[in-house]
């Protein structure tokens, strides 16, 4: 595999040791982002790095079909048809580049914006739907599939992410686990008990962070003092790197390094991908009232799906009429997949109380029969 000409969080400058201390020498200092795709379409190295053509065409398809689910999400959203719902324009490479990169039998633990990644790792479009429509259908994951159901609290799924990747190491079942989260997620005390757990039983983790500039309103400036968030990943003596997260091909090869490394011993990574969301934060946000035009104008330049249509053009991989076909199929699959999820059977409205606890706790009985007691005065309405 060709490297970039740019390297990981400082693989070149390893930090200078006090004496007297006992740090390994894996401690990093920081380095430029991994980078491979200009936005302009052009390699940073000179050298084509070593992904098949195939896998290349694969993954821009992801990319495109995440573009129109979530066009079409946002607008059901809007029509009424849908729940609140986080937008992910702006992220597909960092999604598919890193999703795409692991094997079926590892395990990926999403938080609530990662929709791509799990239709990557097999997911049904109208599956994902039917969760953000409130459905108890949408929180289940096929069989055969190693994806967790999307988290709402904040970073809540690092410690399973690092929880599953210890009991596979005592096992001995060479899987990796990788967990995403945002930039405000690693705020959070369990961003940082997972990071000092995986680094000191040096757990098979890959600790993903879509820095997407902003948690909510607050932006990356504000989240912390720190240059990056990639160098977090030193005071819990493991690498971390920063990777330009609208780059496909840096984020699928940074992410496959990471993952080796893992399977065979190596221990935990944080990447953290530089991206930026297009849209709101969720359905219920007004990003106007926080972000400057300019700002988003120079990001929708840089868009992930841009960039990577031009490098395959300039392959000789891709032209204007393979690229009214990709959408064209694109909307068609999706449409589809929106009437599969509109014509999904009504679930009843009892199953919210139903699948926490294999026993149902009192608290539960009691708002179940409260519920009962409501629907049959109401002539089972529910209330607005
Ligand atoms: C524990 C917890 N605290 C607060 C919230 C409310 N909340 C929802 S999203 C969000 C910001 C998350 O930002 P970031 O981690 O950067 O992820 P992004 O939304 O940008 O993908 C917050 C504070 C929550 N869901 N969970």
């Amino acid at each position: 595999m060709v490297k970039s000409s740019k390297t990981r969080t400082g693989s070149r400058k390893p930090v200078a040791k006090p004496a007297g201390n006992n740090r390994q020498d894996h401690l990093w200092s920081l380095g430029p982002p991994v980078e491979i795709l200009r936005p302009d379409g052009r390699t940073v190295a000179k050298e084509e790095p070593d992904i098949a053509a195939d896998d290349l065409l694969k993954m821009y398809r992801w990319m495109v079909n995440g573009r129109v689910f979530d066009e079409r999400a946002l607008k059901l959203q809007r029509q009424g048809r849908l729940g609140t719902y986080a937008p992910l324009s702006g992220q597909e490479a960092a999604q598919v580049g890193s999703a795409y990169a692991l094997e079926q039998r590892d395990w990926l633990f999403p938080s609530f914006r990662e929709h791509l990644a799990l239709a990557v790792r097999g997911q049904s479009w109208s599956g994902i739907l039917l969760y953000h429509g409130g459905s108890e259908e949408g929180g289940r994951v096929p069989e055969g599939i190693n994806n967790f159901t999307p988290s709402i609290p904040i970073a809540t799924q690092i410690l399973h992410a690092v929880g599953v990747a210890w009991a596979a190491k005592l096992r001995g079942d060479p899987i990796v686990t990788l967990v995403y989260f945002g930039d405000g997620g690693t705020s959070e005390g369990d961003f940082h008990e997972g990071m000092n757990f995986a680094g000191v039983f040096q757990t098979p983790t890959i600790f993903f962070c879509q820095n997407n500039q902003y948690a909510i309103s607050l932006p990356r400036a504000r989240q912390t003092r720190a240059e990056t968030l990639a160098q977090k990943a030193i005071a819990y003596g493991f690498e971390g790197v920063q990777v330009d997260g609208n780059d496909l091909l840096a984020v699928y090869q940074t992410t496959r390094q990471a993952m080796e490394k893992a399977r065979q011993g190596g221990g935990p990574t944080l990447i953290e991908a530089l991206t930026y969301r297009l849209g709101p934060h969720t359905t219920a946000d007004d990003p106007t009232r926080y972000r400057q035009d300019e700002e988003l104008q120079h990001w929708q330049e840089r868009d992930p799906l841009i960039r990577m249509r031009l490098y395959l053009e300039r392959r000789g991989d891709w032209d204007e009429a393979r690229e009214t076909a990709l959408w064209e199929e694109a909307k068609a699959d999706i449409a589809q997949s929106v009437t599969a999820y509109e014509q999904a059977p009504a679930r009843d409205v009892e199953e919210i109380f139903k699948y926490t606890y294999a026993e149902m706790p009192w608290n539960l009985q009691e708002q179940l029969a409260d519920l009962r007691a409501y629907l049959q005065e109401s002539g089972g309405q529910l209330p607005e």
